[in-house]
């Protein structure tokens, strides 16, 4: 054995039997960061909402949003890597290049996407990987979300296939690259990119110009943004400028480096010991939230109250909302809404409920899927050192009085 691994062993145990001061600490989860308060100023286009930065946009959704299937366009989360955002767009001279492998090249203008291509609608969640990161513990790297970085619109485009099909895509083409507009501030900062494999694509994906029947909010991607229902939002660049078919993948730093979680089953980690092999994060994991009530709202002892909130998952369908009022010793289902939006919205669900006790009261939410999956205790998700995919059951408190 080599002595700095004889040292390391060593350390391992004596932090086993518990004498170890100077023992790694293990990672933990808790509930996120709730109730944040909104930001007095306001960007164009939104309401005030919980504001981590101005440049780039940080913005995040408060929880009593989260009442209704379609999250108002003016009250949708931001999240922007780079400060450099095109300050004017103009609807009439935009176009996306689609190039690289295809038989030819194309450059399409608003207009001819709007009117030469067959118009398709979808409504799915849009959801940050990050999001609720501040459960972790020590601090994962990013944005400190709470449990607003993400919401739910009906987005309306052309499917990515049909414009590659009209494209034409070469015999070795296995690989698309999205750009967006946005420039970095310094030029050793690499562009916003995002890599796909063909194989991935389904009918599904498109390019969307409008949310919720209006044209993209500015700051969500104007004029045109990739929608991947299902997916973690990551890859869903906005503002695209062009897309590139290639036949290798390119390492790129948003693809390689951001957004990945260990490649092992527990997709997790201890933050002094990084797992070698990461993967990137795709499909999104089973998930509820209350929007109503939240936390520090008071409730009245004996009177009828209907418990709100949303649930979703990659698109498989939500099967049941548990409901627990004494802390998950017991659970109860809630009423699920028709789930007309299709499989990859959110289902609203509802629990009538008569708080019996005075004093604080705990209400968690558990969502389970069609597959049978269902939400872990927030303390039981394991750590990542991106802060990742956290799905743990949610949880507010509220006083009885
Ligand atoms: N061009 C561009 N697209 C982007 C990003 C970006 O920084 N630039 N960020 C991605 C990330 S990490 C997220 S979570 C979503 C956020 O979408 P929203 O701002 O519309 O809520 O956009 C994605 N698309
Ligand atoms: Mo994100």
């Amino acid at each position: 054995m080599q002595r700095r691994d004889f040292f390391k062993k060593a350390a391992l145990t004596v932090g086993a039997v518990g004498l170890g001061a100077t023992t790694a600490k293990a990672g933990t989860t808790h509930q996120p960061t709730d109730n944040r308060k909104v930001s007095k100023n306001t960007f164009p286009e939104k309401r005030p909402l919980i504001t981590y930065s101005d440049r780039p946009p940080l913005l995040e959704t408060p929880r009593d949003v989260f009442t209704s299937v379609l999250t108002p366009n003016d009250q949708f989360f931001v999240r922007w890597h780079l400060p450099d955002i095109p300050m004017h767009i103009d609807p009439n001279t935009y176009h996306i290049k689609i190039n690289g492998l295809v038989e030819k090249e194309l450059d399409i203008t608003l207009h001819d996407l709007k009117t030469n291509f067959e118009q398709v609608e979808v409504t799915a969640v849009l959801q940050c990987g990050g999001n609720s990161r501040s459960a972790f513990s020590p601090i994962a790297g990013g944005i400190q979300w709470g449990n607003g970085a993400m919401g739910c619109a009906t987005w309306k485009g052309v499917r990515l296939r049909d414009i590659l099909d009209r494209a034409g895509l070469k015999k070795d083409a296995e690989w698309i690259g999205f750009n967006g507009s946005e420039k970095a501030a310094y030029y050793e900062t690499p562009s916003f990119i995002r890599e796909m494999e063909i194989e991935e694509l389904d009918d599904h994906v498109i390019l969307a110009y409008e949310m919720n029947g209006e044209d993209l909010p500015y700051l969500n991607g104007y004029p045109l943004r990739l929608v991947i229902p299902g997916n973690y939002s990551d890859s869903w660049v906005k503002m695209l400028s062009n897309i590139t078919v290639t036949k290798k993948y390119k390492s790129l730093f948003f693809m390689d480096v951001a957004y990945r979680v260990p490649d092992n089953e527990c997709e997790c980690e201890e933050p002094e010991k990084k797992f070698k092999t990461t993967k990137p994060i795709t499909k999104m994991n089973v998930k509820s939230i209350i929007g109503y009530p939240t936390t520090g709202m008071t409730l009245n002892h004996n009177s009828h109250t209907v418990i709100r909130g949303l649930a979703w998952d990659d698109g498989h369908g939500i099967k049941d909302v548990m409901v627990s009022v004494d802390k998950g010793k017991t659970w109860k289902k809630a009423i699920l809404d028709d789930g007309k939006l299709g499989r990859y919205a959110y289902r609203a669900f509802r629990f009538p409920f008569k708080p019996s006790k005075y004093g604080e009261l705990s209400i968690m939410t558990k969502a389970i899927n069609k597959l049978g999956e269902e939400q872990p205790f927030a303390k039981d998700i394991k750590w990542n050192h991106g802060g990742y995919k956290f799905n743990g059951i949610d949880e507010v408190k509220v006083k009885v009085v």
